[in-house]
């Protein structure tokens, strides 16, 4: 009963530090701040994973995300879910993502997200995918998506997969 005790107390603080750990990290290149980029643990065998974070365009000029790319997936688009006629779909945005001066852009669930296709491996919490952005005026950029658990971020997945 103790020892239960115990093994249930280091849990909870194991989760607390991932918690606070995931919480704070940030990115800047020029004039872009890049917040908490993420994407959540996936099964194995799965084919595909989305990518999140907040843009913030410091500058008094639009700036656009051109691309992005990762070594543990053979394409990463920008894709935007939408619903229509009550389904959620998801459409490729080729021509990137316009970050207009002054605003903040999300990329959240059920919106605009990075889509890493043909992933290599599976992704479990708590660790760290490398991901690199590059940006028309402000450059490239490499961050790294935080693994959060499912429970880290609300509201409940509203991504449509493939
Ligand atoms: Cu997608």
């Amino acid at each position: 009963m103790k020892l239960r005790t115990r093994l249930a107390a280091t849990a909870g603080i194991t989760l607390a530090l991932l918690v606070a750990a995931a919480s704070a990290h940030e990115y800047t290149i020029g004039s872009i701040e890049i917040g908490h980029p993420w994407t959540r643990p996936t099964p194995p065998g799965a084919p595909t994973a989305a990518g999140y974070m907040t843009l913030t365009n410091n500058d008094t000029k639009d700036d656009r995300l051109v691309s992005a790319e990762t070594d543990l997936a053979a394409v990463t688009e920008l894709h935007r879910s939408e619903m229509v006629d009550g389904v959620m779909r998801m459409r490729a945005q080729p021509e990137g993502l316009v970050l207009p001066a002054g605003e903040t852009v999300r990329l959240e669930p059920g919106g605009y997200h990075l889509m890493l296709i043909d992933v290599e491996r599976p992704f479990a919490a708590g660790e760290r995918i490398p991901v690199t952005l590059t940006f028309e005026s402000a450059g490239t950029v490499t961050v790294e998506l935080s693994v959060d658990a499912p429970k880290a971020h609300e509201p409940a997945d509203t991504h449509a997969g493939h």
